[in-house]
């Protein structure tokens, strides 16, 4: 007998609601939930493949724990065990910081992900700390925590009101958004139009969301900071800067025109390969439309220049008064996120605080550059202890990041590793113990993280749709014995964890004089929690102190888990509103629009007006049915049209006696890789592209499908060198590469 469930898809950061068709314990169909308040049906083909993606046969059932040097499946005693023995022993003779943490993606996708890895490492204390962000949006934080305080203060476009949407490096037809939640990207940009907007697309290749433009512009990769630049000069140039009611919030317009004096769209034409009239044009574009946003992704962080260029994007928001208002770049407010304190000066953000022991890397945000985690494990030096032992959850940096095979070769040599992950794959294969989370049926889902980068502010919880099968532990329970094995608990309790950081919460919000529960007994209001697990207490906490909370008892028509709950589908929570000055976290209080770094790091862009790479420049892309390192494994999601191929241009394949179908070499400095050319007109001339997250031809792997088609890494083709220096941020697109014909043409 079959049943329906309701289930946010955790698959990318568009957060659809699906209507789960069940059978037993297992997910047989997948549709849009109609009456989701977010999503409203949308559903793409990965949420439709829900099913086959949770019930992968080839996911792991039950931990691994390595016995005489091989992976054995073992009970979760056993598993926890050897955890504690592993990590407490490198702890307690080389110190916290040789004890690794990666984070990866799909943390951001799952409630286990948003809540424990952050007590693991405040507990264990080590620096060594890295996570997708760096192969990411790092330079995103880093531009957000010196323009306003705080790195996780990330505007986002008014996809559903704005008049003009200025997209750069981003393919939301293919990945569904990022750092932009907004179920139905596609639909959403076709409203735009459809109410006499325009879509601006700014990518070197010609890709689905461009093809949709009302204009492409194929710049040359690498070179949109210089782009930007030009554009803010042009603002300034023709009298078109006008904060609005922003002026009063913002200090250093003046310093910024300065700033920009040399980037006039003559001096950086050449570089970017866009004509200086259509730079002038974009400029006038964009302070003409009643709202306008500016809106990057991808193409634009993983860069040499990503933390100038995603500090332009904001700056072009800001002078032409489209930052915090209705139709343009606004900042949500997720029912989980803190209430906001007051407006004031705040305590800033500062980069640098130390440094990576062989390179020498600046931290950003608290985190070490994922490029440089094979070196400071492989690498000895003078300044203290390499890393030891290695704490990975839900990351496979040995495809994702640069260098895999240096990677992969330094995982070997470790003395321990554990890998949260439900498949043997690439990276987990190192692992002496691999602890597999449930598959997403069995998990509950809350968007921790998504909901604070949505485009409408919403509130939606989805319990396990199946219950647990025998056997199998909770994330949110793994993560909660790992923290605890990891940091000299073993054994304790797994809700200790939980009851800790209710605890500490609390003590803090008690003391808060803004704080609805000002004053009260912390024991009286955690005995108010419902929920039937940690995880649910924790959710009920931080909804009941949030934004829209009751305060306990403060607003009794405020948020609580248990009004949640009665709401399956969700509570709309209206359209994003202004929030300046409140949320600005920087010493003075306001916006500081020329930080101190960025000025610093300016004449480096100024370099590059000079640069003209002749050779090849590589670019990534994504398809839709694919998601990062770990889902080619479902049979329903691969073949077609999603394929590890470079795509090459034509003119470039003609000249380089390049066919399309053959084998090509590509080499970079970090290795060779060899792969079938797609010649096609999607990429711009001097530039070719190859997806990421394939490779998957490594033994001791359990990926049956993947390895029947397993692509290469494109990122063995980077050395792991070449980063944004404010972020730490890998550079993974405008990489220069050469490429050869294998068989050229007679
Ligand atoms: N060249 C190039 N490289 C790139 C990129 C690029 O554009 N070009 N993109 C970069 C970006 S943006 C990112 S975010 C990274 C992503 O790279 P990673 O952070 O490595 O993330 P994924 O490949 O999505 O998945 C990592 C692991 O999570 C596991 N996993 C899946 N679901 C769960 C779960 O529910 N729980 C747990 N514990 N584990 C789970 C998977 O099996 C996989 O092993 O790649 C980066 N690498
Ligand atoms: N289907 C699918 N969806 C996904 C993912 C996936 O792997 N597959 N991954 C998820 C993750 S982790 C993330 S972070 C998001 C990313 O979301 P997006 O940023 O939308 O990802 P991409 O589709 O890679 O789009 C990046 C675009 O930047 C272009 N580009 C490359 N270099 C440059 C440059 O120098 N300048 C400019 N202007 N453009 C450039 C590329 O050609 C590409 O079209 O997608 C998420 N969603
Ligand atoms: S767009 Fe993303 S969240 Fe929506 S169904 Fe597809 S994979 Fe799932
Ligand atoms: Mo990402």
């Amino acid at each position: 007998m079959s049943r329906t469930a309701l289930r946010i898809c955790p698959l990318c950061e568009a957060t659809c609601g699906l209507t789960l068709t069940v059978e037993g314990s297992s997910v047989t169909g997948a549709r849009g939930d109609r009456e989701d308040v977010f999503s409203k049906g949308f559903i793409c083909p990965k949420g439709a493949s829900f099913g086959a993606v949770d019930g992968d046969p080839d996911r792991l059932r039950t931990p691994l724990v390595r016995r005489d040097g091989e992976l054995r499946e073992a009970g979760w005693e056993e598993a926890f065990d050897a955890v504690a023995a592993g990590i407490r022993r490198v702890v307690e003779q080389y110190g916290p910081h040789s004890v690794g943490v990666v984070l990866g993606n799909p943390n951001v996708h799952t409630v286990a992900g948003a809540l424990y890895p952050p007590v693991l490492l405040a507990r264990l204390g080590t620096r060594s700390i890295f996570t997708a962000s760096t192969v990411d949006q790092m330079p995103k934080h880093v531009s957000s925590g010196l323009l306003y305080g705080d790195a996780l203060a990330i505007p986002v476009p008014d996809l559903d009101r704005t008049d003009h949407l200025l997209m750069i490096g981003a393919n939301p037809l293919e990945s569904n958004g990022s750092l932009c939640t907004a179920p139905d990207f596609p639909g959403k940009l076709k409203a735009l139009k459809a109410r006499g907007g325009t879509l601006t697309v700014i990518d070197p290749r010609r890709t689905r969301t461009a093809r949709l433009a009302d204009r492409h512009i194929e710049i040359r990769p690498g070179t949109d900071a210089l782009l930007l630049a030009a554009m803010t000069y042009t603002l300034f140039e023709e009298g078109l800067v006008d904060l609005g009611e922003l002026a009063s919030h913002v200090e250093g317009v003046d310093e910024v025109r300065d700033a920009v004096r040399e980037f006039t769209p003559e001096a950086v034409a050449l570089a970017c390969d866009v004509e200086a009239p259509v730079i002038r044009t974009l400029a006038r574009e964009l302070a003409a439309a009643p709202t306008a946003s500016v809106y990057a992704r991808i193409g634009s962080c993983t860069v040499p220049f990503g933390t100038l260029g995603s500090w332009l994007v904001d700056v072009l928001n800001i002078l032409t008064g489209n930052l915090d208002r209705p139709g343009g770049a606004l900042f949500p407010l997720a029912a989980t996120d803190r209430a906001p304190r007051p407006a004031g000066p705040g305590r800033g953000f500062q980069l640098g605080r130390w440094h990576s022991r062989v390179s020498r890397h600046p931290e950003a945000k608290g985190e070490l550059p994922l490029s440089a985690l094979a070196e400071e494990i492989d690498t000895a030096t003078d300044e203290g202890e390499p890393i030891r032992a290695l704490i990975a959850v839900a990351a496979n940096p040995v495809l994702s990041a640069p260098d895999g095979n240096r990677l992969d070769k330094a995982l070997g040599s470790l003395d321990f590793m554990v890998s949260v992950d439900p498949y043997l794959n690439e990276t987990s294969r190192h692992a002496d113990v691999v602890l597999p989370p449930p598959p997403p049926a069995q998990s509950p889902h809350h968007d921790f993280a998504l909901n604070a980068l949505a485009v409408r502010n919403q509130v939606r919880y989805s319990p396990p749709a199946v219950p647990l099968e025998p056997g199998r532990m909770a994330e949110s329970e793994i993560l909660a014995r790992l923290v605890l094995a990891a940091t000299g608990m073993h054994g304790a309790d797994p809700s200790t964890v939980d009851d800790l950081v209710i605890g500490q919460t609390l003590g803090k919000a008690v003391a808060e004089a803004h704080s609805p529960v000002h004053g009260r007994d912390p024991r009286e209001l955690a005995a108010q929690l419902t929920g039937e697990t940690g995880p649910e207490r924790r959710l009920d906490l931080m909804l009941r102190l949030g934004p829209y909370g009751d305060g306990f008892g403060a607003d009794p028509d405020g948020l609580t888990l248990a009004r949640l709950l009665e709401h399956p589908h969700g509570i709309d929570l209206g359209p994003l509103r202004p929030r300046l000055p409140q949320g600005l976290k920087t010493r003075s209080g306001r916006i500081e629009l020329l930080p101190r770094p960025i000025a610093d790091d300016l004449p480096r862009l100024a370099a590059a007006l000079r640069e003209r790479p002749d050779g090849l420049l590589l670019v990534g892309r994504r398809h839709l049915r694919s998601n990062n390192s770990w889902m080619h494994n479902v049979p329903a999601l691969t073949g077609g049209t999603n394929r590890c191929t470079l795509h090459i241009h034509p003119e470039d394949a003609e000249r380089l006696g390049v066919r399309d179908g053959a084998q090509v070499r590509v080499k970079g400095a970090g290795g060779e890789v060899t792969a079938p050319a797609e010649v096609t007109e999607g990429v711009r001339r001097g530039v070719v592209s190859l997806p990421h997250g394939w490779g998957h031809d490594r033994p001791g792997t359990r990926l049956g499908h993947a390895a029947t088609d397993p692509g290469v890494n494109v990122n063995q083709l980077l050395d792991g060198s070449l980063l944004d220096p404010l972020s730490g941020n890998a550079v993974l697109n405008g990489v220069p590469v050469e490429v050869t014909a294998l068989v050229t043409t007679p």
